[in-house]
């Protein structure tokens, strides 16, 4: 004879796992982790010095200014890069990023034409 014993109880089941698919692209609720992508090294832009030469003919006084209007200096500062051009030949005014170091070139030297002086203003890269 069978046994008419009623079913055990259905347990609740217990809820699944979450899985994790890759992303789909449709916005859902999935997860993916990604590798964190390796940063390009960052190289620093090349940087350039622009310099005064010296010449036997602009005046002092307006090698002090230029380098005051120019490149920011006092006038003390100024005038003690002037005086380093004039007896060394040369003497660095500032260093900047090539497209501002290549403008105080131009400003400086259409500056010096238009007061009749042959001072020479020259950027060249540094490092
Ligand atoms: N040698 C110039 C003079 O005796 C002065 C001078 C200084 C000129 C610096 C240019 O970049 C210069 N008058």
């Amino acid at each position: 004879m069978k046994s008419m014993a009623t079913p055990p109880p259905k347990l609740p089941v217990p809820p699944k796992a979450p899985v994790f698919k890759p992303d789909d692209g449709m916005g859902g609720d999935s997860a993916v982790m990604e590798r964190r992508p390796k940063r390009a090294k960052t190289v620093p832009p090349q940087m350039y010095q622009v310099a005064l030469l010296n010449d036997d003919y602009t005046p002092m006084e307006f090698v002090v200014v230029v380098i005051q209007e120019f490149f920011g200096k006092d006038r003390e500062t100024a005038t003690q890069i002037m005086l380093k051009i004039h007896l060394d030949g040369k003497g660095v005014c500032g260093v900047f990023s090539k497209d501002v170091a290549s403008t105080k070139v131009d400003q400086v030297t259409e500056a010096a034409r238009k007061n009749g002086h042959p001072l020479q203003c020259v950027c060249e890269p540094i490092e």
